[in-house]
């Protein structure tokens, strides 16, 4: 008797390889059935000769996410800061690209879709101090509407709730503008995550801490007058909450304040909307974190 069509289809099209971002069951061709992971990055990550890290850089909406990626893969791929990156899949360069024809015309970039398969992928390999390959990172620029909707209703984005139960490391981006002036809201969301993060790591004694490093980053301190230069003094008298959460819940964390822009204006357009346009490029604080995390990623 012969094999149904379906069946012998469904054959041909089932993939040996399980996810590596959840195990799950992978078919060719299609995202992980199980947490989204698409199948252009499982791609690059099979073509690779070791497992990568997933590290995950989260925030809320317009807190920098993008602009920060971009940048870091901007200045890894010239070995900024002392640390060189190789993008390992075109997707990494469109992330890349994609901001630095925004800087050009002095723009920051449009806002990340909210749909999880039209993020940009970052897949990076991270070489050694002699040029060797110390590690692949990969990471996605997720939009933050899915991570709040994910904070609100766990279980609803089951790529980030994949990524913060596998991670092994994240990057959590605080709007440093907002904690100057209201405070509270960026605050909680980045005590949210770091919550979630815990919750999602079971297996531990309750009296350990959580052993993923976290860097906590304020970003836009370009718009600043002074750089603020002890972070973490000024996480302390400013989202002390935050602060010590972190001391009594993670074994590994360190805070940072990031920039892009070394002078920024103030634009208005037809329609009256104001926007903020980068009249310089001018990074400061992006590897620094990233190259902490790699330092503890071991
Ligand atoms: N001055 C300044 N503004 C920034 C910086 N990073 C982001 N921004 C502003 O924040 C907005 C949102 O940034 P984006 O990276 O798209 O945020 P995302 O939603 O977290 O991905 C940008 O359009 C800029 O106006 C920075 O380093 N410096
Ligand atoms: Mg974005």
């Amino acid at each position: 008797m012969s094999r149904s069509p379906l069946l012998s289809e469904y054959n041909r099209q089932r993939s040996d390889y399980a996810c590596p971002l959840c195990g799950g069951h992978t078919y060719e061709g299609e995202p992980c059935g199980s947490c989204f992971l698409p199948f252009k990055v499982m791609e690059s990550i099979r073509s690779r000769p070791d497992p990568p890290r997933f590290v995950v850089v989260l925030g809320p909406t317009g807190v920098g996410k993008t602009v920060y990626l971009g940048m870091l893969l901007d200045l890894l791929s010239r070995g900024v800061g002392g640390l060189r990156g190789l993008s390992r899949s075109p997707y990494s360069l469109s992330l890349h690209r994609n901001l630095i024809l925004a800087l050009e015309r002095q723009r920051f970039p449009e806002k990340t879709p909210v749909e999880t398969d039209r993020w940009n992928w970052l897949h990076c390999e991270i070489l050694g101090p002699r040029g060797k390959g110390a590690a692949d990172i990969v990471t996605p620029d997720v939009a933050g509407e899915a991570v709040m909707s994910e904070m609100e209703n766990p279980g609803t984005n089951k790529t980030i709730r994949a990524l913060i139960g596998r991670c092994a490391g994240m990057v959590v981006l605080v709007d440093l503008v907002e904690v100057v002036a209201d405070g509270q809201s960026q605050e909680l969301f980045a005590m949210q995550l770091i919550s979630y993060l815990d919750a999602l790591r079971p297996g531990r004694k309750k009296s350990r801490k959580l052993e993923v490093p976290v860097a906590v980053v304020f970003t836009k301190a370009d718009l600043f007058e002074e750089w603020i230069s002890d972070p973490e003094l000024f996480a302390r008298g400013n989202v002390s909450s935050l602060h010590a959460q972190c001391q009594a819940r993670l074994e590994q964390c360190s805070f940072y304040c990031s920039g892009v822009a070394g002078s920024s204006a103030k634009l208005v357009d037809d329609s009256g909307q104001e926007s903020l346009v980068p009249l310089r490029v001018e990074p400061r604080g992006i590897v620094e974190p990233f190259a902490w995390m790699v330092s503890k990623l071991g």
